[in-house]
């Protein structure tokens, strides 16, 4: 059974998640607007992958005794100056949510609360693959500066990204249990 803060704090965590997939889906839009489609596939990705982080979150307050709780989702950003820009806000975004999941953490400890500790665990390394990977695409545009051909090169490279689903997900766990 779940706290009232630590049910809080994962719903108030799993919002700022889906709050993430909806900036990244806002990135590819903007990315598709500039006729930079493997931006655009790189983004929607993201966004696919955040949706799951939020799902994620989600079914855990569900199977250990809590309510998930939809919370309004704040509107992002709509556009951005360039895809330098845009990179440069995707890992200050993800910096800011490694900072969210160390505290949700912080108060799972405080509450003595050892699933959801270990459960957070996950998001802890997520977060640190996320930080990483927005890090090298960042390097990659700033090192392309205004060269179109060496943004090409990475609108092509970022173009191949592959989805994933973490590993025991299921993306319809009611299908099996009807
Ligand atoms: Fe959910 O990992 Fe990014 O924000």
């Amino acid at each position: 059974m779940l706290s009232v803060k630590v049910n809080d704090g994962l719903n108030v965590q799993a919002n700022r998640e889906l709050y993430s997939s909806y900036l990244y889906l806002s990135m590819s839009y903007y990315f598709e607007s500039i006729k930079m489609l493997g931006f655009a596939h790189w983004m929607r990705l993201q966004a696919g992958e955040e949706l799951v982080h939020t799902m994620k979150m989600l079914d855990f307050i569900a199977a250990n005794g809590g309510r998930a709780k939809m919370l309004p989702v704040e509107a992002p950003q709509f556009t951005w100056a360039s895809p330098l820009d845009a990179f440069k806000h995707v890992w200050e975004h993800e910096r800011v949510v490694t900072g969210l999941i160390h505290a949700l953490v912080k108060v799972a400890e405080m509450e003595k609360d050892d699933p959801t500790i270990q459960f957070l665990q996950w998001y802890v390394k997520e977060q640190v693959e996320e930080e990483e990977s927005s890090d090298r695409v960042l390097k990659k545009v700033k090192a392309a500066g205004e060269d179109k051909v060496a943004l090409q090169a990475a609108d092509r490279m970022l173009g191949e990204r592959q989805f994933r689903f973490p590993r025991g997900f299921e993306i319809f766990p009611y299908a099996s249990q009807r």
